[in-house]
C-alpha cells in the first residue's frame, strides 16, 4: 500500500476545499429575481422576505385568522402576522425562518433584539441599484438567470420598451403558459399578431417559432424553461408533448439552446393559500428519458422537486451526456436533502452537474440561499476528497480550485454554450480564477 498522506496535509487540502468553495463567485442559474431596470418587480427588504409563499405556508399552520383576512391585510400587516406566528410566539427552527435570520445576520443586524420596527427602518434607506450590488457582492454571486416570462403582463412591457442591462445579470425564457395551457395562450399570441389558431396545424407551430424567435432575441435568452406536472408523459399527443417536439425543441436546436424542465410541481394543491398552494409528486423519470433519447441533438436541463426522482435521475443522467442536472428546487431546498442529493450526485456524476441554485424571489435571499448551500456542499466536498486522499491521491489547489469552479457555474456555461468561447461569464470566471491566491 502506498504511504497515506499526512494528517497536516489532508488538514491544508480540506482547508483550501472550504476556501475555494466560501470564495469562488458563484452563477445562480434559476431565480425569480430581476434587473433592478424591472423597478418594484425585483423584491428586497424585510417584508418580502417574510411573505415570501415559503413563510405564508408555514404561517398558516400557526395562525388562527380565515385565509382571506389574512389576505385582506397590507404587506407590512401580513409580515408583522408572520413575524408574530413564527418567530416571536415560536422558535423560528425551519429553514425559510432560519434563512431570514440568516440574511438580517449576515447584513448585520442584531436578530436577538427581536426588533422588527428598526430591521424595516434599516431597509428603508437603500438606493435599489446599490443595495443589489451590494447584495451580490455579499452573497459571493457574480450572476444571477432571471426568470422571463413574456406572458407577465408587469414584465413584458418592460423587455418591449428595451432598459440598460445590468452586467449581472442574465435571462431565461419561460414559456409555462406556452405548454400547459395552449388553448388559452393561443389567445394571446393571435392578439399579439402572431398567426396561429387553437389548433396545432403546421402554420399555428410556424407562429409558436416566430414568437420563441422573437423572444430569445429580446431578452437574449440563455435557456428555455418550463415546470411540468407530474403526469406529464412521453411519447404522448397531449397539446404539451406536440409542442415540446414541433416548436420547442426544434428552437432550441436552431440556437443552441438548452431546454429545463422541471418536473413534479402539482400546482394549486391548495388554491386558498395562493402562491404558497402548490404540491409535489413523482414524476415519470421514464418519460424524460425517452424525450431525451428521441432527441439527442437537444441539450435539456432538468431538476426534479421529488426527492423519490433524484436517484433514478442521477441513473438517467449517466445514460444521457445531453441531459445536465441542476439545483435542488424548492422542497428539496432545506439541509438535509442538500445533503443527501449533493452527496448521490457526486458519487453518480463526479463533477458533471450543478449542484444548487437559489430560485430566489427576493434579492436578500440569496444571502442565506448560498450561504448554507455553501456550507453543505463544502461538507460534502469535504468527505469526497477526504476518501480520495485515503487513497494516497492528493488533489491541488488549481484542481480544487477548478472543480469547486465546475460545480458553481462552469460546468452549466460549457454544457449550455460548448461553442461560445469567451462567453461574459466565462470570463468572470477566469478572472475570479486568476485572481485566487496560488492559481499558477
Ligand atoms: O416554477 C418555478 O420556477 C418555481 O420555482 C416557483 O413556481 C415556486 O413558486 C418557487 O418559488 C419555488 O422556489
Ligand atoms: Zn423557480
Amino acid at each position: 500500500m502506498v504511504e497515506v498522506i499526512s494528517s497536516e496535509r489532508s488538514e491544508a487540502v480540506l482547508a483550501q476545499v472550504r476556501q475555494a468553495v466560501k470564495q469562488t463567485p458563484v452563477y445562480d442559474v434559476h431565480t425569480h429575481l430581476y434587473d433592478p431596470a424591472f423597478g418594484d418587480l425585483l423584491l428586497y427588504g424585510i417584508d418580502d422576505l417574510l411573505v415570501y409563499h415559503y413563510l405564508v405556508a408555514e404561517g398558516f399552520r400557526q395562525f388562527d385568522l380565515p385565509y382571506e383576512q389574512f389576505w385582506s391585510l397590507s404587506k407590512e400587516q401580513q409580515a408583522d402576522a408572520i413575524w408574530d406566528a413564527l418567530f416571536i410566539k415560536n422558535s423560528p427552527i425551519s429553514e425559510s425562518c432560519r434563512g431570514v435570520l440568516t440574511t438580517l445576520n449576515l447584513l448585520g443586524l442584531d436578530v436577538k433584539k427581536r426588533d422588527l420596527k428598526n430591521v424595516r427602518k434599516w431597509f428603508a434607506d437603500w438606493d435599489k441599484a446599490d443595495y443589489t450590488n451590494h447584495i451580490m457582492e455579499k452573497a459571493n454571486v457574480g450572476s444571477i438567470c432571471m426568470t422571463n416570462s413574456p406572458f407577465d403582463d408587469l414584465e413584458r412591457p418592460v423587455w418591449e420598451q428595451g432598459f440598460d442591462r445590468h452586467h449581472g445579470f442574465t435571462s431565461a425564457l419561460r414559456i409555462d403558459p406556452l405548454l400547459l395551457d395552449w388553448q388559452r395562450t393561443s389567445e394571446s399570441l393571435a392578439q399579439w399578431e402572431y398567426d396561429v389558431t387553437p389548433e396545432l396545424s403546421d402554420k399555428t407551430i410556424a407562429g409558436i417559432r416566430h414568437f420563441l424567435e422573437d423572444w430569445t432575441r429580446k431578452i437574449n435568452g440563455k435557456y428555455l424553461m418550463v415546470s411540468l406536472p407530474p403526469d406529464f408523459c412521453y411519447p404522448g399527443d397531449s397539446e404539451c408533448a406536440r409542442i415540446m417536439e414541433s416548436a420547442v425543441l426544434p428552437h432550441c436546436r436552431d440556437h443552441g439552446l438548452p431546454f429545463a424542465m422541471m418536473p413534479g410541481v402539482k400546482r394549486g394543491v391548495n388554491p386558498l393559500l395562493k402562491m404558497a398552494g402548490d404540491g409535489v409528486s413523482k414524476a415519470c423519470v421514464t418519460s424524460f428519458s425517452h424525450l431525451i433519447s428521441a432527441h439527442p441533438d437537444n441539450n435539456f436541463l432538468i431538476t426534479a422537486l421529488s426527492r423519490e426522482n433524484q436517484y433514478e435521475l442521477c441513473v438517467a443522467a449517466r445514460k444521457f451526456r445531453n441531459l445536465h442536472i441542476f439545483g435542488c428546487w424548492w422542497f428539496t431546498n432545506i439541509p438535509y436533502l442538500i445533503n443527501e442529493i449533493t452527496s448521490m450526485r457526486l458519487e453518480l456524476l463526479g463533477l458533471s452537474f450543478t449542484p444548487q441554485h437559489s430560485d430566489a424571489r427576493v434579492l436578500d435571499q440569496i444571502l442565506y440561499k448560498w450561504s448554507h448551500s455553501r456550507e453543505i456542499i463544502a461538507d460534502v466536498l469535504c468527505d469526497k476528497y477526504t476518501d480520495l486522499m485515503k487513497t494516497g491521491w492528493e488533489p491541488t489547489p488549481n484542481e480544487v480550485q477548478r472543480d469547486v469552479e465546475s460545480l458553481f457555474g462552469g460546468a452549466f456555461i460549457k454544457f449550455c454554450e460548448p461553442n461560445a468561447g469567451e462567453s461574459a461569464t466565462a470570463q468572470f470566471f477566469r478572472r475570479q480564477q486568476e485572481a485566487v491566491p496560488g492559481h499558477a
